[in-house]
């Protein structure tokens, strides 16, 4: 009988990762010199060292809105990422939809709450109400129509006007980059970098339809937020460590003010009553 060579199966705990959503390094900006995020290669070392920390955070899933005009391809992108598929025609949004998306960063889990709102007129007054307190901006326009650029900056103050205490993370990305020729992808880039610079966004063109640029641009989305999230989270610790000191202290000082007064009022009860010790 023939030596037959057999492979053994991978154990059944052992998950095959899925590269996407598993990241060890800062995923870089479409154009890292446009950023106002971070132009760092990286994640921040002083941000793994304290990961390495025995205690692990636990981080709050990272809402993310995605806002623009209708049909500039807002379900389209979550959809390519989420699914990897592909739709030509259009199924308008209705209200909202969600998705959630969990990612592995430097071996914590962070999940993504995906809010794909309506960018139809009608369904402002309800999409409005999904806008609080979002951690990311997405500002959404189609590459091949010039006016739902124009918009961008009407649908980011809309979305900040419902988060006002701080500020979310905000990327604006032109859409259906496949429609367009060379020339024209290059001239509307050109002008929505300039846009994305006045709004303080970070700039991405992607390709719902062939997926250029899509899964980076989730990517750089969840690094910067699992670092900003780690970032707030590490503020809460200390800002609660140093309440939790001045409590103590307080209360030692209290207890101070209380013994000096019963002292005096021993002493002084000792004195009246003529006591000589
Ligand atoms: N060629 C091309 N078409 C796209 C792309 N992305 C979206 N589309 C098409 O554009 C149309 C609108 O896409 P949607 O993703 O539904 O647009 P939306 O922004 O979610 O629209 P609302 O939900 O109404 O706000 C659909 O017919 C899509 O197939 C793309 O990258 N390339
Ligand atoms: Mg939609």
């Amino acid at each position: 009988m023939p030596h037959r060579l057999r492979v053994p199966a991978p154990p059944p705990s052992m998950k095959l990762q899925d590269l996407r959503t598993h990241l060890r390094h800062l995923p870089l900006a479409y154009s890292p010199e446009q950023s106002p995020l971070s132009r760092e290669k990286d994640f921040h070392a002083q941000l793994r060292y304290q990961l390495e920390m025995p205690r692990k955070p636990k981080l709050r899933p990272c809402k993310v809105i995605f806002v623009g005009d209708c049909s500039v391809g807002k379900t389209a992108i979550v959809n390519r990422f989420c699914y990897d598929k592909f739709q030509s025609n259009y199924k308008a949004t209705i209200g909202v939809d969600f998705e959630l998306e969990n990612f592995n960063i430097l071996g914590h889990n962070f999940s993504l709450e995906m809010w794909d709102t309506a960018g139809q007129e009608r369904f402002k007054c309800i999409a409005g109400a999904y806008y609080r307190n979002a951690n990311v901006i997405v500002v959404t326009y189609d590459m091949s129509k010039r006016d739902s650029l124009d918009s961008a900056k009407k649908w980011l103050a809309s979305a900040l006007n419902y988060n006002t205490s701080t500020r979310p993370l905000i990327f604006l990305v032109g859409t259906k980059s496949d429609l367009l020729t060379k020339e024209e992808f290059m001239r509307m880039e050109r002008l929505a970098i300039t846009v994305a610079n006045d709004i303080q966004a970070e700039y991405w063109s992607l390709s719902a339809r062939s997926g250029f640029k899509v899964t980076e641009f989730f990517q750089r989305l969840a690094g910067l937020a699992f670092e900003t999230a780690v970032r707030q989270h590490l503020e809460t610790l200390k800002n609660f460590a140093q309440t939790e000191q001045l409590a103590a202290h307080q209360t030692s000082e209290k207890s101070q003010t209380f013994d000096l007064r019963n002292y005096f009022k021993s002493r002084l009860y000792r004195q009246k009553s003529g006591c000589a010790c």
